[in-house]
């Protein structure tokens, strides 16, 4: 079921040997394209790039590699950091329109109330790419393309681990969970997943769900929370990374042993979770990778030369145990 560390040494290998043969190749390109007018006659493809914001340790790699790509094509950025409010967001992508940018890409805070914004992007002729989260508007003419993760899939990855782990648990085993920012796509299909990965077990049950939106604080606090409230907490599910290490100090605050006398799963993979992992803090993560950024730049290039591209482009990705975490580390590059 998981994925052993040799293949997923291999395929870290690979990931990164086309990641950076891809930025080469378009670091190539986009100096022979010094032709093309971009919205702001600097003679670059201009793309306008709308970020959740620098909630979470995988916000921060997803961004670092969204610039460094761009820079890598030969781009011209124009980036906004909405600080997690959608209000931002949609003003963000309407001084894209306003500048007639050539590309627009966005990783959207919540997946609804996009379609308005959306028209009139498409109305002006300009192509957007969902970057990392999805919407859940009807009409699929409104974006190009969807880069990013199974997230329905990360949640019963690590459902699918605890299964396994209390199989031979005999009482009830209680699960608090803490889940991603209200109403975002990763929040909604990670709890989806994991829900259904531990459907059959009735003596896996979640006691206690809420958000910490993703931060390191709203982790910590809500685990506070949950630990005053529940005198008998077996797991902890946390939608990310972040919210976890927030919880470990809430955990151990409390008197208890993270990993311990809580077992401890998280999403993402990011090097402070995998240090924890490593630690013997955590026990297991499902790896969400935020480096999307030579991949959208290579999209962004064929949606201007107006090539047809796939609408649904998935993040392969795999899951770690503390044997393979401590194996990895060395070499992790966020
Ligand atoms: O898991 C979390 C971040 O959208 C996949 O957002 C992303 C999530 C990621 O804040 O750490």
């Amino acid at each position: 079921m998981h994925t052993t560390g040799t293949a997923m040494t291999r395929r870290r290998i690979f990931a990164v040997l086309s990641a950076s043969l891809l930025a080469t190749g378009l670091a190539a390109c986009g100096n022979s394209d010094t032709g093309d007018k971009g919205g702001t006659g600097s003679g670059k493809i201009v793309l306008g790039f709308s970020q959740v914001g620098a909630e979470s340790g995988w916000r921060t790699a997803n961004t670092n590699s969204i610039k460094e790509a761009a820079a890598a094509a030969g781009f011209e950025l124009k980036f906004d950091d909405a600080q997690q409010k959608q209000e931002n967001q949609i003003k963000a992508i309407r001084n894209f329109i306003q500048q007639k940018v050539d590309v627009i890409a966005f990783s959207p805070v919540v997946e609804s109330g996009w379609d308005t914004v959306l028209k009139e992007a498409k109305d002006a002729k300009i192509p957007v790419i969902l970057t990392d989260r999805s919407v859940d508007s009807a009409d699929k003419t409104l974006y190009k393309t969807f880069i990013g993760s199974d997230f329905v899939k990360e949640g019963k990855l690590s459902g699918e681990w605890l299964v396994e782990k209390t199989k031979s648990a005999t009482g009830p085993v209680n699960i608090v969970e803490l889940q991603g920012t209200t109403g975002s796509a990763p929040a909604n299909d990670r709890k989806k997943g994991f829900a259904a990965a531990i459907a059959a077990n009735p003596n896996l049950k979640v006691i206690a769900s809420q958000t910490g939106d993703f931060t390191r604080a709203g982790g910590k606090a809500v685990m506070e929370q949950f630990l005053k409230a529940n005198p008998k907490i077996d797991v902890l599910f946390a939608h990310n990374d972040d919210m976890g290490l927030g919880a470990l100090e809430a955990i151990t605050a409390a008197g208890k042993v993270p990993g311990k006398d809580i077992t401890i799963i998280t999403i993402d993979a990011v090097k402070d979770g995998m240090q924890a992992l490593a630690d013997g803090k955590f026990n297991f993560i499902a790896e969400c990778s935020p480096l999307l950024g030579p991949q959208l730049m290579d999209l962004v290039k064929k949606v201007k030369a107006g090539e047809t591209i796939p609408t649904r482009i998935e993040t392969q990705e795999g899951t770690f145990t503390q044997e393979q975490a401590k194996a990895a580390l060395p070499t992790r590059k966020y």
